[in-house]
């Protein structure tokens, strides 16, 4: 079999040989280990001025080389901090009024995928088949095809990709998706954001005709689908029976005696939804005083991007939401609201999960959520809890039978599902329980790799 070639923007850190990071990066190197192959990227090292090391960091270890460069920091105001993710991630969580769009940062980000390119280019081999992810790098595959490589280049998007009307705020869109077009297989984590994507190139790029599971354009024949991407259900219980006797998870339990748990972890970015759940707890709490006194909610928050502005925005608004709710609520004995800015080891976090009656995953919008899928794998069999999750979570459309589905957007209506959650009977709850484990099944993390690395190999024409 030909060697992979993983590229994105980070290379994930390896410890004791396996990633540290969550889903994709095991996914990603689970993968490369199989195929053998190098992966490609940014190793998170900034270094001052304008002007980039062009030296690539070698690495090998089992089967796989990491390759890895440092960024100038002027190239990462421009390629990363500002058009990655100060105009494109906004728009493609639906927000373009956060968004905001600088003509010199787009070309930085050009720049920056061809300077990649240019590191990358020694190391390829005809053969290779590349796997490109996420939007940091979206004319990467054009930048390939301008330098003279004739590989065959797959791209998976880990967001939301927006409706057509949206997408057309940020203003070079056509230039965007003409160079995503460049790829031989497009991968999408939902099947609605294969049709926004498709749409988009119906409608705007003339000439063009959508097949089945394809693009036609200017000839070319560009392969698109939807590949949920998954996790591995039995890593996951078995993380979360590692801590079960721990000190922490012990005291935590016994802190709470009677109490019900309900728990929330997610980067500290406004697309997660965070004042919108924490407002939606208050209402609970306003609505229905049975649960004063009796329920907690964990919310796990580590801090991230926090030279964006919009980042530093919305951590002053949930430490006053935080403070208020606290401040309204609590007693001696009780307080309602634990909002942690810090990181957790993998497996505490999988503990904590089991220890939670209910899993609070409202993002507003989320190109899959995958801690809405590690919170159903990490339940108890016999005595399960209770998935809340928003309807705008990738994860809904695979988990819609068994969750309780929520729009984040209305407070009263998460309130009537939270208390739902909380008092669901027993049978319910194994039943939902047993219904979201079967698809988190059938569906796991090799089977996202294995399909969208089949479709690449019969996508395109290379040579
Ligand atoms: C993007 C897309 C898509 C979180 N806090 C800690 C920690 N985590 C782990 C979680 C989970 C992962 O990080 C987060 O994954 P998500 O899917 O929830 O969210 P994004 O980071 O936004 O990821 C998303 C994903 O890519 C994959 O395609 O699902 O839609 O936005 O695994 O458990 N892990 C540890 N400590 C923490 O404090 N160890």
């Amino acid at each position: 079999m030909s060697r992979l070639i993983v590229i994105s923007n980070r290379v994930a850190p390896i410890a004791e040989g396996k990633p540290t990071a969550g889903g994709l990066a095991v996914g990603v190197f689970d993968a490369l280990k199989q195929a053998g192959g190098i992966w490609f990227g940014w190793n998170g090292e900034i270094v001052e001025g304008s002007t980039p090391p062009d030296d690539v960091r070698l690495e090998s270890r089992d089967n796989i080389t990491y390759a890895t460069v440092a960024l100038a920091r002027n190239d990462y105001d421009l390629y990363y901090r500002g058009f990655s993710n100060g105009t494109l991630w906004p728009v493609f969580h639906y927000r373009p009024d956060l968004s905001s769009y600088d003509r010199r940062e787009y070309a930085g980000y050009l720049r920056v995928n061809e300077w990649m390119v240019a590191r990358l280019k020694p190391l390829i081999k005809p053969e290779d088949r590349l796997w490109v992810h996420d939007y940091h790098l979206l004319p990467f595959a054009q930048a390939c095809r301008r330098a003279g490589l004739r590989n065959r280049i797959g791209f998976f998007l880990h967001i939301p990709f927006p409706a057509e009307q949206v997408m057309a705020t940020v203003p070079p869109h056509q230039e965007l998706v003409e160079a995503m077009c460049e790829y031989d297989q497009l991968g999408f984590q939902t099947d609605s954001d294969r049709r926004a994507f498709t749409d988009y190139v119906r409608r705007r790029l003339g000439g063009s005709r959508v097949v089945d599971r394809a693009i036609e354009l200017d000839g070319k024949r560009i392969g698109v689908g939807a590949y949920p991407i998954g996790i591995y259900p039995e890593e996951i219980q078995r993380l979360s029976l590692k801590h079960s006797r721990s000190r922490q998870i012990t005291n935590l339990k016994q802190g709470l005696v009677q109490r019900r748990l309900m728990v929330s972890v997610d980067r500290l970015d406004y697309s997660k939804g965070l004042v919108e759940r924490f407002t939606a707890f208050e209402r609970l709490l306003e609505t229905k005083s049975e649960h004063r006194g009796q329920v907690s909610f964990i919310q796990i928050a580590p801090p991230s991007r926090s030279d964006v502005e919009q980042y530093r925005q919305i951590r002053r608004q949930l430490e006053s939401a935080a403070g208020r709710i606290n401040g309204r609520f609590s007693d001696l004995s009780w307080t309602p609201l634990r909002y942690i800015n810090k990181s957790f080891d993998r497996s505490l976090l999988m503990s904590l999960f089991r220890a939670s009656q209910v899993g609070y995953v409202t993002p507003l919008r989320d190109g899959m959520n995958l801690v809405a899928k590690e919170y159903v794998a990490a339940q108890p069999p016999d005595d399960p809890g209770v998935l809340v999750l928003s309807e705008f979570a990738g994860a809904a459309e695979e988990l819609e039978e068994g969750a309780l589905l929520v729009n984040p957007y209305d407070p009263d209506g998460m309130a009537e599902r939270l208390h739902r959650a909380l008092t669901m009977p027993l049978p319910e709850r194994r039943e939902r329980y047993e219904h979201m484990l079967q698809r988190l099944n059938d569906n796991n993390l090799s089977h996202w790799r294995d399909r969208f690395l089949h479709d690449l190999q019969e996508s395109g024409t290379p040579g």
